[in-house]
């Protein structure tokens, strides 16, 4: 089965929470299964709290409002060092100790995200200067478990994610409007807009943070 490196938007209905059961080897990615994946719904108090979305579920956005893009480039624009702050002062101990059970590492978190964002820069690129083009999704999973994303000391992803950012944020500040609705098509998940690129991108920094921060605090590491 191939790897979506994006979920389709999956709606949540209030009061109600699904369980996804998926094959384990898919249980380290930070992405949802794909959709062929079984469903069966489950009464949250069973399972507690679910550490894989600590921000809620992505939300796919084809066309954001004026001030919901401004929203989403600022909040990319300072993606990195929020990232920064969250692991600042961690031993490699720590950095080590997966985010849940069954979960990426501390380590493989932070080289994720800039696996992640690698294709965000590249996907806007090909957006922008090609018609509609098909892109390429990635094996997340299997990109995590290769050797710099499980053993390299996190500092360069760090400032990997920070060029990155740096020039993603400044393209996204100096196109046109009208540019934020050029697209590209995801084989998996069909025709998506910059827009859409946008809300999932700053919804991913977040998301992967938010990891770190909420192990932090279960640890109680200062
Ligand atoms: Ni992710």
């Amino acid at each position: 089965m191939s790897v979506s490196d994006e979920p389709a938007s999956i709606p949540v209905t209030p009061g109600s929470r699904v369980l996804r059961v998926v094959p384990h080897s898919l249980r380290t990615t930070c992405m949802a299964p794909p959709s062929s994946a079984p469903i069966m719904t489950a009464p949250i108090a069973s399972s507690g709290p679910d550490l894989r979305y600590p921000v809620g579920r992505m939300v796919r956005t084809p066309m954001l409002s004026l001030d919901e893009r401004r929203a989403a480039i600022d909040e990319l624009a300072q993606a990195p060092e929020r990232l920064r702050a969250a692991v600042r002062g961690l031993s490699d101990d720590q950095l080590d100790t997966p985010y849940r059970p069954d979960g990426w590492t501390v380590r493989q978190l932070v080289h994720h995200v800039a696996d992640s964002h690698m294709h965000a820069y590249a996907r806007v690129r090909f957006a922008l200067t090609e018609q509609s083009p098909t892109i390429k999704p990635y094996a997340e999973a299997a990109w995590a478990e290769l050797a710099d994303a499980r053993d390299m000391p996190i500092t360069g992803s760090l400032a990997l994610l920070e060029a990155l950012h740096d020039r993603l944020v400044h393209l996204l500040r100096a196109i046109p409007v009208d540019a934020f609705a050029r697209t590209l098509v995801h084989p998996e998940n069909g025709p998506m807009t910059i827009d859409a690129l946008l809300s999932v991108y700053s919804w991913h920094g977040r998301h992967h943070t938010a990891h770190v921060t909420a192990l932090r605090e279960r640890m109680r590491w200062a």
